[in-house]
């Protein structure tokens, strides 16, 4: 085993990790964004216009994650591996809303653009896990409020979860590692800057194809995320980086 004992890994995750699974990303041609402006159901003031439209939209989302053909592939399995066998700590800051990485066995794991099998309730604060449709005539389990309900995800112009802890994390990480994003949306596509500007940690991306920061990386491998996550984490588990 190298002496990497107490070496700190942090690992950001975006939709490219679950399309093997089936689930779609965001801005390949195929992606969500194809189909539907963020403007129309991914911020504050499309959910004040038109709250049935940003219902639909996640309730369709949530349903599709839960058919039961939607499971995890061998990159979530990889990086549940990669916590689980690394002698130091292991940080997973994903901006899925999916339970994938759960469902594989990670921990360690900060969702910093929320979850969708949770609601929170605008009037009372509560936040419940929840697997149905949501609309506005649904009852906040908490209150008993009716129409105060939303899906626990950060909109666009929201201030992602947990941003503290995960700049403390990145400024004393050994290793950052980035798999499938785009590197379009901040804060998260700043974050190998942070990596960078702390001085210590080596920085490796692992995409479909160069994501938009990818100059940024000292290392970086193309290719399904099936693949080349499993070959990433046996390579950091046998020698380190
Ligand atoms: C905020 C909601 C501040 C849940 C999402 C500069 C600094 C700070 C903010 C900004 C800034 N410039 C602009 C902003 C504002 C904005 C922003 O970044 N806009 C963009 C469009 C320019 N950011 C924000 O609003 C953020 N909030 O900054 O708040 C603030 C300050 C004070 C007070 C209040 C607020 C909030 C951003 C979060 C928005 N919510 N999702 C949901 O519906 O899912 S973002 C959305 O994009 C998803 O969370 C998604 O995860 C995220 C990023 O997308 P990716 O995951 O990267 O997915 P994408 O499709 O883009 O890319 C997929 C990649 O995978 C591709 O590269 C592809 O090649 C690859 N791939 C495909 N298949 C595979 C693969 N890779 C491997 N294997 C494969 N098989």
């Amino acid at each position: 085993m190298p002496q990497t004992a107490v070496r700190r890994i942090v690992i950001l995750t975006g939709a490219g990790v679950s399309k093997e699974s089936g689930l779609d990303t965001f801005r390949d041609p195929d992606g969500i964004w194809s189909r539907v402006r963020l403007e129309d159901v991914a911020t504050p003031a499309a959910f004040e216009r038109d709250p049935a439209r940003v219902h639909a939209f996640y309730n369709a989302r949530r349903r599709a994650l839960l058919c039961g053909d939607i499971a995890p592939n061998p990159a979530h399995a990889a990086l549940a591996r990669l916590e689980a066998e690394w002698p130091g700590e292991v940080l997973l800051v994903t901006q899925n809303i999916d339970d994938l990485h759960e469902r594989a066995g990670s921990r360690n794991l900060l969702h910093m653009h929320g979850e969708i099998l949770k609601a929170r309730c605008q009037g009372c604060r509560e936040v419940t896990p929840w697997a149905a449709d949501m609309d506005g005539d649904t009852l906040c389990p908490a209150c008993g409020r009716a129409g105060t309900l939303r899906v626990d995800v950060v909109w666009f112009g929201e201030m992602p979860f947990e941003m503290d802890r995960i700049f403390s994390a990145l400024e004393a990480c050994d290793l950052f590692v980035s798999i499938g994003t785009s590197g379009s949306v901040y804060p998260a596509a700043g974050f190998v800057q942070e990596v960078r500007m702390a001085g210590q940690a080596h920085t490796v991306e692992l995409n479909l194809e160069p994501s938009e920061g990818h100059s940024r990386f000292a290392a970086r491998h193309y290719g399904p995320a099936g693949r080349i996550v499993p070959e990433f984490v046996e390579r950091v588990l046998e020698d380190g980086w």
